[in-house]
């Protein structure tokens, strides 16, 4: 038994990384008309599917690294873990706060977060304006993001540059928005702010509330 035990480690600790994409909650083309079909499909298919791919690859080729205490490598390869898991993160979240009007949960949000969005930006409208603003001024691609501090026990609003996740910030991601071209060129051109604007037509503030009342715990 305690053979086929360390037979059974070896095997675990060679076990390739295999982080998945996940699906997708909804029809490519459920947020028609504010995200077109095409978007949809080639951000979800090829974007993230990419950011997957990549990641486990570069997964791989840092346990291997590790394995042989090359740390110049394991510290060469930072940079792909980074990029390419923090875009697996970032849409992953994307999708699920997202959702078709058909599923009437867009109204904006209630109880808890509700009140900690006007404690903390003193109303909807100044929060909505000023993570519109901030979003829309990016320069390069990025993400504009609502996040938490569990520290200071508020909600904040910042930007990241590439794919950086939130947690590079020391936030818990509550809300994020996307712009990238990739995410909204197809159909809104170089008019970034007509997409930032459009979006809030498409939040799923079901998902949003439960994602902060999950960072509060
Ligand atoms: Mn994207």
């Amino acid at each position: 038994m305690r053979i086929l035990s360390q037979e059974a480690l070896v095997i675990a600790t060679q076990e390739k990384p295999n982080y998945q994409i996940p699906d997708l909650p909804y029809d490519f083309n459920a947020l028609e008309p504010v995200i077109s079909a095409e978007i949809m499909e080639l951000h979800y298919s090829k974007h993230h599917k990419g950011y997957v791919t990549n990641l486990n690859a570069a997964l791989e080729k840092y346990h291997e690294a590790e394995s042989k205490n090359e740390v110049a490598s394991m510290i060469a390869l930072q940079s792909a873990i980074k990029f390419n898991g923090g875009g697996h993160i970032n849409h992953s979240i994307f999708w699920t706060i997202l959702a078709p009007v058909s599923k009437g949960v867009n109204q904006g949000p209630s109880g808890e977060l509700a009140k900690m969005i006007h404690r903390d930006f003193s109303s909807f409208e100044g929060f909505k304006e000023k993570l519109t603003a901030l979003t829309i001024g990016i320069q390069g691609s990025g993400w504009g993001w609502l996040g938490y501090n569990k520290t200071l026990k508020r909600l904040e609003i910042t930007t990241c540059s590439n794919q950086d996740p939130l947690s590079t910030h020391a936030l818990v991601p509550i809300l994020g928005i996307d712009v990238w071209e990739h995410a909204y060129y197809l159909q809104y051109k170089n008019v970034r702010a007509e997409y930032v604007k459009a979006i809030w037509q498409v939040f799923n503030w079901k998902n949003i509330e439960e994602r902060f009342a999950k960072a509060c715990m």
